[in-house]
């Protein structure tokens, strides 16, 4: 096997394939049309300057003097530039452009770029810059940039990498692969992510470099003080965001590149996979083991083993008889049955899709004119260029019976890298329409998959309307959150590789793809009860929360590890059923600002500079920190808590951070933390979404000195009415002193739940009730009938309020009572 990163190291010292590197030369001429600015040199050169909106300025190089048509898979076709304010001068030696939040230099001689902050801060500055080297082989110019790199800078982003959190040091590359048990050091892997952010000095901004060729980015790994990121053609383009602060260079990267639609709740809810279950009793059997033992689950999964001999769109009657009856059946006790749909259409004269693609020319082809044949789980087949619209509309179509008729509500996109078993993916010489200008796989290969998940999208939102579509796949590049959740792939039954499903998902989240999790347990490989609850503890906070295996690895139900761990795993799929309004709350945020929901320790505090060196910590949405357990046999583990008032979830011990704390969990406890101040709404345990009426919301809520606000968003949970405005948030604000405490709540928009109370459970209180006081009235605190201290297996019973869903304000009086010691307070282990 040749080694790519050897054959193409153009920028370590290869001598043998180091052609000549190109230079921009000097500017010598402008224009400038509104936000938008050419800079041409004494060579062909043109630098294309657009400014976005006062935080995200794009690069563009014409190496040849002209620029091929403006064309982006990843960019959101909703995102729309700004015309900010600018102020532009040209200086005898450089040009100067600044919006109100930075100031860019463009040096006229080599073109290079510097952008500092408001404040004079240097944060990002071109070292060679722009340069090139023409590619004799393919006729592309290889498209670089080099910058140097900031003083203490650390890097974050890049989609799926399963390395450590921080990228210095690092050489890593986008090349979509199929990655069967990678590991640590694994690149590429499933995903095309080519943005980062640098931090430095607290400052943090982000690069994404919009190109779908193989992409490499050099983390001041060849040269310790520059950081550099090239292309195997097209151009060099890219777009610099501003933070300042970490999460707002998410967001940023998160509206360029677009958001997804609020999937349906049920999305939301616990999944179960395996390759495969088959036939019927089996798939059925799985749904009754679920219901039997009354652990909740939404969605069960049918992989290749479903279909006529692996032929897309068809199903195996020996195994399946009644499709249609089945899904009906499960359907009726809350199961959503997802199926999986890979590329490879079977060659096979008598298959109509095959017959349909041929007669279409639906096809890719090699660049001789036969269409590419590779082979897959059919045998050979040929694959759908999705980078054509007719056959994105043509795939789209094909779901119709399966969703209409059938009443499958998900579909699960795979081998999109694309993968095919002969040589991994397809020949590079394979052609791609490419929406109308024409290339070969060395272009399209990265988003073939982002291609096949679109089409899919597209399909799965056709039929399933009015409800909401449910689209998963394993391939993706940048902007692939637009139409779909997505899972990291085939890992392992390992402790490392539980490690590296916390890293993996947050790296996604942070890299604008919010709807991520992995196979939980590992797929590879069976874990050992312990380690598959410790993954699941992980699992519950990731906003795509499924179980997957491999079939011939032995059995991966919650039930499958013995009695204790059925139990355990009963316990924390039902918090993650209570936590739903918490997670679709994130969810929302997600869509409306481009929150990441995962959010990597320093996204939560940025200027505490001790949080840069860790990455097992995590939040999930505004309220909740979580540190996963990745080492078999221990009773709890260290981690570092952001400063800020927080309480041990599992026993409302108070914890000051900014500083290393010890956390007692033992099996039935994953390190996990509430905000001070924060409101968490739980729904009752249901065993699917839609089970159960919920007549009652339970607020939780977390003493604060000083005021907090928290957000909760509802809708219907599925249906397209709160696009219509039929969606409401509610903002809570959580004051509080010694003797006091105080919630207020304001509602905007029209989304009437059905319950009509809250169940106010108050946490951490410094004082006993004395007095509550609701909009003015004054009530008595009775036991509640549906006491959610009650699913909680507390030990002291915490105080709780009923009240009505439309309160407006409560004022809580307290008095300290006379024995309490400061110790006894916190209520210990
Ligand atoms: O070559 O469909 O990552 O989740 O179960 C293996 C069978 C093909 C790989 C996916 C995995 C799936 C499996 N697929």
């Amino acid at each position: 096997m040749r080694d790519p990163i050897q054959e193409t190291n153009y920028m370590l010292n290869d001598l043998v394939n180091r052609k000549e590197n190109l230079f921009p030369g000097k500017i010598i001429d402008y224009q400038q049309e509104e936000n938008k600015f050419h800079f041409y040199t004494n060579t062909d050169v043109i630098l294309f300057v657009q400014v976005l909106n006062p935080k995200i300025i794009r690069f563009r190089y014409a190496a040849d003097g002209n620029f091929p048509p403006d064309f982006s898979y990843a960019r959101d076709p909703d995102f729309t530039p700004e015309l900010p304010l600018l102020e532009f001068i040209a200086h005898p030696d450089f040009f100067q452009l600044s919006t109100d939040q930075v100031v860019c230099l463009i040096q006229k001689e080599g073109m290079h770029i510097r952008i500092l902050d408001k404040a004079g801060n240097t944060i990002m500055d071109d070292e060679k810059g722009y340069h090139w080297e023409y590619d004799l082989h393919t006729g592309n110019n290889i498209v670089k940039m080099s910058k140097w790199v900031q003083s203490g800078e650390h890097y974050y982003g890049l989609g799926d990498k399963s390395c450590n959190m921080n990228l210095r040091g690092r050489r890593l590359q986008n090349w979509s692969s199929d990655t069967y048990g990678y590991s640590r050091n694994s690149d590429p892997l499933y995903k095309n992510v080519p943005f980062y952010i640098g931090l430095h000095q607290k400052i943090a901004y982000g690069i994404f470099f919009d190109n779908t060729f193989r992409t490499y980015f050099d983390f001041a790994h060849e040269r310790s003080n520059v950081t550099s990121f090239w292309a195997h053609g097209e151009e060099m383009n890219y777009y610099f965001i501003y933070g300042p602060s970490l999460i707002e260079v998410s967001e940023q990267y998160a509206f360029l590149t677009g958001r997804p639609e609020m999937p349906p709740l049920w999305a939301l809810g616990y999944q179960q996979c395996k390759w495969s279950y088959y036939p019927e009793q089996t798939f059925k059997a799985i749904a009754s083991g679920f219901r039997e033992r009354q652990i909740p689950c939404d969605a069960l999964y049918l992989d290749i083993d479903y279909m006529d001999g692996f032929r897309c769109f068809t199903w195996n009657k020996e195994y399946f008889p009644d499709p249609q009856r089945m899904i009906r059946e499960l359907a009726a006790d809350g199961f959503k049955t997802v199926i999986i749909i890979d590329p490879g259409i079977k060659i096979d004269k008598n298959y109509w899709i095959y017959q349909e693609g041929c007669a279409q020319d639906y096809f890719c082809r090699r660049s001789d004119g036969p269409f590419m044949k590779g082979s897959v789980w059919p045998g050979l087949c040929h694959f759908p260029d999705y980078t054509h619209p007719e056959v994105r509309d043509w795939w789209a179509n094909l779901f119709k019976e399966l969703i209409t008729v059938d009443g499958v509500r998900g579909v699960w996109n795979d081998m999109n890298e694309p993968a095919v078993f002969e040589q991994g993916t397809f020949p590079d010489d394979v052609r791609f329409n490419y929406d109308g200008q024409p290339c070969s796989h060395r272009k399209a290969h990265n988003i073939y998959g982002m291609q096949m998940a679109r089409a899919t999208y597209q399909g799965v939102k056709k039929f399933c309307y009015p409800n909401r579509p449910l689209v998963i796949t394993r391939s993706a590049f940048s902007g692939t959150q637009r139409f779909s959740a997505t899972w990291t792939g085939d890992n392992v039954a390992s402790w490392d590789h539980l490690w590296m499903a916390n890293i993996q998902c947050q790296r996604l989240s942070i890299s604008g793809m919010s709807f991520v999790g992995s196979d939980i347990g590992g797929f590879i490989e069976t874990p050992t009860g312990e380690l598959y609850i410790r993954w699941l503890q992980l699992g519950i906070f990731h906003p795509f929360c499924r179980t997957h295996s491999s079939g011939d690895h032995g059995d991966q139900e919650p039930w499958s590890f013995g009695e204790e761990y059925t139990q355990l795993a009963k316990k924390f799929i039902e918090l993650r059923y209570q936590l739903l309004p918490y997670i679709y709350t994130a969810f929302w945020q997600h869509i409306t600002y481009g929150t990441p929901m995962l959010r990597p320790l320093p996204f939560l505090n940025q200027d505490d500079t001790e949080s840069y060196h860790r990455m097992a910590e995590f939040g999930l949405g505004d309220n909740l920190l979580i540190c996963p357990i990745t080492q078999p046999e221990v009773d709890g583990r260290w981690l570092y808590v952001p400063s800020g008032t927080w309480y041990y979830y599992w026993d409302d011990a108070e914890v000051v951070g900014g500083k290393e704390v010890w956390a007692n969990a033992k099996l039935d406890r994953i390190p996990l933390y509430v905000r001070a101040g924060a409101v968490l709404p739980f729904y009752p345990v249901m065993q699917y979404v839609g089970e159960i009426e919920i007549t009652q919301l339970t607020l939780h809520v977390y003493f604060v000195q000083g005021s907090v606000s928290s957000v909760l968003y509802e809708d219907a949970g599925d249906g397209y009415d709160y696009e219509k405005g039929i969606c409401s948030e509610k903002i809570f604000l959580v004051t509080g002193s010694n003797t006091g405490l105080s919630i207020s709540q304001e509602v905007k928009g029209s989304y009437a739940p059905i319950y009509t109370t809250y169940n106010i459970v108050l946490h951490g209180l410094p004082f006993v009730l004395k007095t509550v006081e609701v909009d003015g009235v004054l009530i008595t605190p009775e036991p509640n009938p549906e006491s959610a201290a009650e699913t909680e297996q507390r030990e002291n019973k915490l105080p709780e309020i009923l009240v009505s869903k439309d309160f407006e304000q409560i004022n809580i009086q307290g008095i300290i009572p006379e024995s309490a010691e400061p110790d006894a307070l916190i209520n210990p282990e």
